[in-house]
């Protein structure tokens, strides 16, 4: 016999459960049905493997299919999209203007919420106040191109979870983290409620439920870690 059981996974990630970049990877992966590993880096201390395979960036997540690294979230979520295309509904959407409209989309969110998430959580200096605001102008700004994208359907995707929701439903759980942690209110029922309800919904969908923590396990994570690769003396050093 072969030994194709010692053989690794075709599809493995590298990544941290906490990292809002890992779950839009583990989402699009759970919606197309793909089986993969977790390959969990230790907070702190990156692996070879994850340095030998985004020697540019030397960041998390990393795809690996057939041993082949792919880097970038939003560019391994449209990988997955195209690889595995008969697999369940495209992620993207079909039609060119509306991808890129979404792309746009997704592109403003990652300008906005990892900074304003990370002052928020205290690991990046800023004025709070100021990030605040600017986060509640740009979940305004989610609220309508919802409205227009979703055409009274569940989600910016329509009747399924598409590209769109996984860029900015990633970010759900540490939004409310940070609403916690610093003492304020980001996704307000009285301003944005199509996108109160949304994100409810997306956190509740199968894909996305067991990959997505809740808020306070990212508090909890937050209190004790900081940052994903923080330079700390208690944290594991070469
Ligand atoms: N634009 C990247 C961002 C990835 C990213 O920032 N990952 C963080 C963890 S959430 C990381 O690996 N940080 C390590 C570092 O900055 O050195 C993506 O979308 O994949």
């Amino acid at each position: 016999m072969s030994s194709t059981k010692e053989e690794a996974p075709a599809v493995r990630v590298l990544g941290l459960w906490a990292s809002p970049f890992v779950i839009r990877v583990l989402i699009a992966l759970r919606l197309k049905g793909v089986e993969h590993e977790v390959l969990e880096e230790v907070v702190g201390k990156k692996s070879e493997l994850l340095l030998r395979s985004n020697p540019v960036h030397k960041k998390i997540p990393v795809l690996l299919h057939h041993g082949k690294p792919i880097s970038e979230s939003l560019i391994i979520v449209q990988y997955i999209d195209e690889v595995w295309s008969s697999n369940a509904p495209a992620i993207l959407p079909a039609d060119p203007y509306v991808r890129a409209v979404e792309r746009f989309w997704a592109q403003y969110i990652d300008d906005k919420f990892p900074r304003g998430i990370r002052i928020l959580k205290g690991t990046v200096d800023g004025n709070k106040d100021e990030i605040v605001e600017q986060l509640s102008t740009a979940l305004q700004l989610l609220e309508e191109a919802f409205l227009k994208l979703s055409n009274g359907k569940h989600y910016f995707g329509g009747d399924n979870i598409g590209y769109l929701d996984i860029a900015l439903g990633s970010h759900v759980g540490w939004v409310r983290a940070v609403e916690k942690i610093a003492g304020v209110q980001l996704l307000d029922a009285a301003k944005v409620p199509h996108l109160v309800a949304w994100a409810d919904r997306f956190c509740a969908h199968p894909a996305v439920v067991d990959v997505l923590p809740s808020a306070d396990r990212f508090v909890e994570y937050s209190v004790k870690y900081g940052s994903f690769f923080p330079t700390r003396p208690s944290l594991p050093t070469e």
